[in-house]
């Protein structure tokens, strides 16, 4: 059996007022020994804490859960404390002395899980709400919290347990050909899921930019405006601005909100062979940071003839966003070349002057673009890679079960393997390791 745990589910300092909430089979004769009286259930009741030798503690605000129908799914309490830290440490000795102990992060979470309260998608909702910082955040933890995640993984391993019976009555014609129609009927079942797994996968990018954040590289040669821009999105002036080609060499992150999405912008070095071993460096973290990023935003010093603006061309393509930066000093080669390369690989170009309005206008497009790139009508199907990774596994069995429906017994066992990728999604088959990754990210009183 667990033991009792408790923790400090408010954040620590001072406040108006701090949470203690315990959990475990001894927390009803805890609260007793603390208060002095028997808890009632679900019941707000206003209690003197003491301690072991008689000394008041504090006067609290006491609740008192019966497991199961508490978070934990265990008995569980909460104790409305004054937020002094003085009167935090003297409850805590307390309860140590009473025989509970402090709780691991996400401790309550993992045994609400255990219990049977949440499936694992859902815990790691949980810690997502915690962490969210913008609403869409927020609303993606929720929709996950309210089971949206498990309900598809669901859909689809019933899917597969009628592909699973069709197999079996297969097996039972054991000497001769699996019959047409039960092989057509699988290979369509199977056709249909694969095709909704690759399109999940191909989704699955959007849970994780929200919960994430979108990440956008301002990428570009030395001179172009990259910093300024930088600055006149977030309106400070956090990156060094010169004409002296070479300024930035740091990656310079920025986080921003629009239209309540999270985005991560960052500034970096520009892009040259450079014998400089600092500016060097620069450039490989920058093009590090590019490659990986969502987007990138290539600046382009459009009043230049140098032929610069040719070393960050690799770094870009399609749905990527070409911005020549410097139109109020009119265009030179640099400016033309540079729009007909991004032109001819489908990317977007934007001809403005970060001196006069281009930031605003910047602003108010990328806007358009961030909407348009994490907004979607489905609840996506993974919000982090651990998802995503059981859903490439699911998707290569069951590709393999379709090409070997001739041997059903082999094929079963594909497909079976297949649902067990997908119930792991939902922790139903949770290996040890996996859990402590999860709930280890928590904090702790959650
Ligand atoms: N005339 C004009 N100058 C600009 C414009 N945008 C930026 N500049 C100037 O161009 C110079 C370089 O700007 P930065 O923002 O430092 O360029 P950068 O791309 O960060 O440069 P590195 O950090 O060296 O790679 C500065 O002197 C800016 O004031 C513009 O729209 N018009
Ligand atoms: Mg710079």
């Amino acid at each position: 059996m667990n033991d009792t745990i408790f923790a400090l589910a408010t954040a620590p300092g001072r406040a108006a007022v701090a949470v203690i909430r315990i959990s475990g089979p001894t927390t009803f004769q805890i609260v007793r020994r603390l208060t002095g009286a028997s808890p009632r259930p679900r019941l707000a009741s206003v209690r003197r804490l003491r301690d072991d030798t008689g000394v008041t503690l504090d006067q609290a605000l006491t609740l008192w859960f019966p497991g199961p129908a508490s978070y934990t799914g265990e008995d569980c309490a909460e104790l409305q404390l004054h937020g002094s830290t003085a009167i935090v440490d003297a409850v805590t000795a307390a309860l140590l002395a009473a025989g509970a102990r402090l709780a691991l992060p996400g401790e309550f979470t993992r045994r609400a899980f255990e219990n049977g309260k949440l499936d694992l998608g859902q815990a790691e909702a949980v810690a997502d709400l915690v962490d969210a910082e913008t609403q869409a955040q927020a609303r993606q933890a929720l929709g996950q919290l309210g089971g949206a995640l498990g309900r598809r993984y669901d859909q689809w391993r019933d899917l597969l347990l009628n592909v699973l019976a069709l197999l079996e009555a297969g097996v039972d014609f054991p000497d001769e050909e699996i019959p047409p129609e039960i092989a057509f009927e699988a290979r369509d079942l199977l056709t249909r899921l694969i095709g909704e797994i690759d399109a999940a996968l191909d989704d699955q990018r959007r849970g994780q930019r929200v919960r994430k954040g979108y990440q956008i590289a301002i990428v570009g040669a030395p001179n172009a405006g990259k910093s300024s821009l930088l600055n006149g999105l977030i309106g400070r002036s956090v990156a060094i601005v010169t004409d002296t080609p070479g300024a930035t060499r740091d990656i310079i992150e920025a986080p921003i909100v629009l239209a309540g999405y999270k985005v991560v912008l960052a500034d970096m070095a520009g892009l040259r062979a450079t014998e400089d071993p600092i500016e060097a460096e620069g450039v490989r973290r920058a093009r590090a940071w590019a490659e990986s990023a969502d987007l990138r935003l290539w600046v382009v010093d459009g009043a230049a003839d140098d032929g610069w603006w040719r070393e960050a061309s690799a770094l870009v393509g399609r749905g990527d966003i070409c911005l020549i930066n410097k139109f109020d000093l009119g265009r030179g080669a640099d400016g033309i070349e540079a729009g007909r390369f991004a032109a001819s690989l489908g990317m977007v170009v934007w001809d403005l002057s970060l001196r006069a309005d281009g930031v605003d206008r910047v602003l108010e497009r990328l806007t358009q673009k961030v909407v348009s790139d994490l907004q979607g009508s489905d609840f996506p199907t993974a919000t982090r890679e651990r998802h995503a990774g059981h859903l490439r596994a699911a998707r290569d069995h069951l590709a393999r079960a379709g090409v070997m429906l001739n041997e059903p017994e082999l094929a079963a066992e594909d497909v079976r393997l297949a649902v067990r990728e997908l119930a792991s999604v939902a922790g139903m088959l949770g290996a040890e390791d996996v859990l402590g990754r999860v709930f280890s990210s928590f904090c702790i009183g959650k």
